[in-house]
């Protein structure tokens, strides 16, 4: 019996040693610990040694088990060593190597526009105010004198998320709820920069979201000549110094008077040519001396107070200024016309 072992084990160790893989291994250690492998057999044999040789034999053979299994754990370790150290010499890695240049993206811009508007602006004494895209009926329309039923809601189609909640068409809501919270004291200067949405047929001037700014200013005496003078301080400082602007007489249901304002053509100096269709104008914003009944939902005496406000298409300054012809451009992301911007 211990002879038997004996030669077992070296066989075992033999047969160890020489194994090149994983696998190799797995087939000594099946045949040789496994349920019909000889050690199990020699167990199961005691039954026929007598008392005082079965304990021992029984240590043996436990002995045996567990020096071939410490060798075969030993082995596989060391097949596994190998291979890793194989692995990382095939696999060298230069944490010296420059990494890939990450491509810089540029500022939007619909974004530049707007955050030069806004300086002009506020370089003005205005500030600043956002609000909500989603509206409800009152502040989008019935606050600034668009009551249900209004002709002039049908230039405004918008996108209802239920009868009193929609998209707003304008940033106006902001302003009448900035008005609303200076509970009817003055003054009143803010633009408000903002998304806006109407339910329109996309083209090359028209997009049912697009951006706009308008700007209010209530105070005691505010005057259309204020107006503009605010203006033509923007204009000059957006367009150039060389630009003039020209008042025309509007409508919209929240001014009265309202006006639409047009800007000297660049292309020409005013003389007429292609792109303002030989008038010498371009027109770029409509305004309008804030209608009574407006100052008086928000809180405002229109016997003590006056303002003017004005709103203005982001999408049509950005084209005007930079010569874009496409409105869509500004949506579809392409890198090719974004990265003209790289430097606005
Ligand atoms: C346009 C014309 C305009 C206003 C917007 C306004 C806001 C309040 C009161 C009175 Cl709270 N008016 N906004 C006034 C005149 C014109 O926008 O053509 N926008 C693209």
């Amino acid at each position: 019996m211990k002879e038997t072992l004996e030669a077992l084990l070296q066989e075992a160790l033999g047969k160890i040693e020489a194994a090149e893989d994983g696998r190799a291994l797995q087939e000594v250690r099946v045949s040789y610990l496994g349920k019909k492998g000889p050690i199990t057999e020699v167990l199961r044999g005691m039954g026929k040694l007598s008392a005082e040789e079965r304990p021992k034999v029984g240590q043996m053979a436990n002995e045996v088990r567990d020096e071939i299994k410490t060798k075969l754990d030993e082995k596989e370790q060391a097949l596994e060593d190998i291979r890793v150290a194989k692995q990382l010499e095939e696999q060298k890695l230069d944490v010296t190597m420059p990494g890939r240049p990450i491509e810089k993206g540029t500022k939007h811009p619909l974004q530049a526009v707007v955050e030069e508007v806004e300086d002009i602006f506020i370089g003005l004494g205005f500030s600043v105010a956002e609000g909500p895209e989603v509206e409800t009926d009152y502040y989008n329309f019935e606050a600034l004198n668009l009551p249900k039923d209004h002709p002039a809601r049908d230039m405004q189609d918008s996108f209802y998320f239920t009868e009193e909640l929609l998209l707003r068409t304008q940033t106006s809501p902001v302003q009448a709820r900035t008005m609303e919270a200076h509970n009817g004291v003055g003054p009143v200067k803010v633009i408000c920069p903002g998304r806006v949405f109407r339910r329109d047929n996309d083209d090359a001037t028209h997009s049912h979201q697009f951006m706009q700014i308008e700007g209010l200013y209530i105070d005691h005496n505010v005057r259309m000549s204020d107006l503009r003078g605010v203006l033509d301080s923007f204009v000059k400082r957006f367009f150039g110094e060389n630009r003039e602007i020209r008042l025309r007489p509007s409508f919209f249901p929240f001014t009265e008077p309202s006006v639409e304002v047009d800007v000297t053509c660049a292309l020409c100096g005013g003389k007429g040519c292609r792109v303002c269709k030989q008038s010498g104008w371009i027109e770029v914003l409509g305004a309008g001396m804030v209608h009574p009944k407006v100052l008086g939902m928000s809180g405002f005496d229109s016997n003590d107070y006056s303002g003017f406000a004005f709103g203005m298409g982001v999408e049509r300054l950005a084209m005007l200024k930079y010569g874009i012809d496409d409105i869509r451009h500004f949506y579809t992301n392409d890198k090719r016309f974004l990265a003209q911007f790289k430097r606005v």
